[in-house]
């Protein structure tokens, strides 16, 4: 088990249940009746927002828009957590920071992630830092220690249902030494492809917390149901992980 700041440490001295490590990936939601989608993850504990926004150019795709954030609960009941999938992120920053508790933007996608960790701190938001599958940990190594949280993305972003790429799992390792080393507050969050075969290798590597998308999370049948049971394989990882 990996890092201080890891599943197994926090879920044993109670600081954070496995539910409230769990993000929907709202993406991946029905929205035909988000409304109740939302009060079954509620139900299940969860209340964090996961929402994905891309340019057509980072990726290749444009996910959602800014009208989501009408359709959401207020934010004293669910945070939102913005997923930037943009190039030059800077100049959209404005647009997405004042709507949201946490802003992630690719390291890939920025000349100057400083400019851009600075621009959303301004609106008060928190900063999370995001690095694709083929993205060596020592591009994000420099930043870690000014950011609070890295998204690991565990398939190519852009679309749900993209294969998870295994090799990653050993990066996350990597990056959770390093977290120990430079910034032990720092959540490392995995994105894409996580469902009950990989969590156990990401809880083990030193992921703290998941995005649930389309293979984990909205998998059709009960919403509730599916949700518990990710939070307590997440919770189950953690224990293995820690005994
Ligand atoms: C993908 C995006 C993700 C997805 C979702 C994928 O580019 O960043 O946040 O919406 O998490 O999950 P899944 O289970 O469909 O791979
Ligand atoms: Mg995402």
């Amino acid at each position: 088990m990996h890092g201080t700041a890891g599943i197994g440490g926090g879920l044993l001295e109670g600081r954070e249940a496995a539910s409230t490590r769990l993000s929907a990936s709202i993406m991946c939601a029905d929205f035909r009746s988000l409304p109740a989608q939302l009060t079954a993850l509620q139900r299940a504990g969860i209340r964090a927002a996961h929402l994905d926004f891309g340019d057509g150019r980072f990726v290749p795709n444009l996910p959602l828009g800014l009208e989501v954030f009408a359709q959401l609960p207020p934010r004293t009941a669910w945070s939102r957590e913005c997923h930037l999938m943009i190039e030059e992120p800077l100049r959209l920053v404005p647009l997405f920071a004042p709507h949201a508790d946490l802003v992630t933007f690719h390291v890939e996608a920025t000349g100057d992630p400083r400019e851009c960790i600075a621009a959303i701190r301004q609106h008060g938001a928190s900063v999370g830092l995001g690095m694709n599958p083929s993205t060596p940990p020592e591009r994000v190594a420099p930043l870690l220690s000014e950011v609070d949280r890295l998204l690991v993305m565990t398939v190519e972003p852009g679309f749900p249902g993209a294969p998870f790429v295994p090799e990653v799992v050993e990066k996350i390792g990597q990056l959770a030494t390093l977290r120990d080393h430079l910034n032990p507050t720092l959540a490392i969050e995995v994105d894409g492809g996580i469902n009950m075969h990989t969590v156990p290798a990401l809880v083990g590597a030193g992921a703290d917390r998941f995005v649930g998308g389309s293979s984990g999370l909205f998998i059709g049948g009960d919403l509730e149901q599916s949700a518990r049971a990710l939070i307590s394989c997440i919770e189950c990882a953690a224990r293995e992980g820690a005994a």
